[in-house]
């Protein structure tokens, strides 16, 4: 189906203008949609949901709407109060009041309002970007955290479950295909070193949950930098999307993958990987922009996995990456055959970049939270 014919399925007033991808994501093809009449405009997010990573569409939408609804209520109620209009997308139906759309083919379509005039961008762009970030995560943190869990389906169970990907990891390099590709490189053969050397330090965080020491909480799931919308006009965050991965799960894996994405300003796709550094200016900025609401909420054994998670979810990514690569890339969107195998090089890089700098990791995080 075109997508002029599909965006037509939904319930939006006026008159299409122009449709285009929008966005980068890994997983989910976006696309921008704008319809005018003659006084108004109105910008929606158009969206194909990857069938291969989110099985069950509806889910995702059942959980979308539970998550929309609670937010807007609270929203509103402390609207008065708030220094600032903080946002959160919103659901548009079909012309038969469905929260999604199955084409022809069998994909599923969305579309949500777009956050206007705010930017997510691929890169940090500085300390007052990060506090930002920062700040919206917490906000987003204190939104969710009266949100019944048990209301929410775990979209992808095991996403932050790092033994797991080691399995799956495991399972790739025992096949035919795993080994081929993982022996064709010596830079592969380098990265399952890598690994090998982190196999023990893999469930410190499920450890901790299976001893009692840290609870489930609602999470973001994916709070990377180029999740969070920043207002043009004002400069602060205004809202966090790609909300597809908001399940039960540790606030400490929103919290590593936010410094992780954050503090490298360099990005998932640098090619150079002597620009791929943990920036501690960022991670100062971010952790003040975070903690200083979140340290409300946070229990002192909360704070004592705080480091640890920024490690365990960076090696995680790369492992992710890498366990892609050696698979054929078929979980990733790639456009070239190497770029898994280069994320995974990025992730690695970061990963000992932060240990490096362990100790001024947790001084800056114990003195703020
Ligand atoms: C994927 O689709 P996107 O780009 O928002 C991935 C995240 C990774 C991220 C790395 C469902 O997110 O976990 O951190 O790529 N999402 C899923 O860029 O696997
Ligand atoms: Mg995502």
């Amino acid at each position: 189906m075109e997508l002029s014919v599909l965006i037509h399925k939904f319930d939006i007033p006026g008159r299409l203008v122009t449709i285009n991808p929008n966005g980068g994501g890994n997983i989910n093809d976006t696309y921008l949609a704008i319809f005018r009449n003659t006084f108004d405009e109105r910008q929606v997010i158009l969206q194909r949901m990857n069938r291969a990573v989110f099985e069950n569409p509806q889910q995702i939408m059942a959980n979308l709407r539970v998550l929309t609804v609670h937010t807007h209520r609270k929203l509103e109620e402390e609207a008065e109060q708030s220094d600032r209009v903080w946002q959160m997308p919103k659901l548009i139906q079909t012309r038969d009041g469905k929260d999604c759309l199955i084409d022809d083919r069998g994909d599923a379509w969305r579309v949500i309002t777009k956050i206007a005039s705010a930017t997510a961008f691929n890169e940090t762009q500085g300390p007052e970007h990060a506090a930002e970030c920062g700040a919206v995560l917490a906000h987003f943190h204190g939104l969710v955290n009266d949100l019944d869990q048990t209301e929410l389906t775990d979209p992808l169970p095991g996403f932050h479950i790092t033994p797991r990907y080691l399995e799956k990891y495991d399972g790739t390099v025992a096949t035919v295909a795993g080994r081929e590709r993982l022996n064709a490189s010596m830079e592969a053969r380098r990265l399952a070193k890598f690994i090998e050397d982190r196999r023990a330090f893999a469930p410190v965080l499920q450890q901790a949950i299976a001893r009692g020491e840290l609870q489930l909480h609602v999470m973001h799931g994916d709070p990377k930098v180029n999740n969070v919308m920043i207002d043009d006009f004002t400069g602060k965050g205004t809202a966090m999307i790609d909300l597809d991965t908001v399940s039960p799960g540790l606030l400490h894996y929103d919290f590593g993958d936010a410094l992780r994405s954050i503090c490298n300003p360099a990005g998932e796709e640098e090619l150079n990987l002597n620009k791929v550094v943990f920036d501690m200016d960022l991670c100062l900025a971010f952790c003040k922009g975070y903690l200083a609401q979140a340290r409300a909420f946070l229990t002192d054994a909360d704070r004592r996995y705080l480091y640890d998670s920024v490690r365990l979810i960076t090696f995680e990514l790369g492992m992710r990456f890498f366990q892609d690569y050696l698979a054929g890339s078929v979980y990733f969107k790639t456009r070239h055959p190497e770029q898994n195998l280069n994320r995974a090089r990025v992730q690695f890089r970061l990963c000992e970049s932060i240990e490096a700098r362990e100790r001024m990791i947790r001084e800056q995080i114990n003195t703020l939270a």
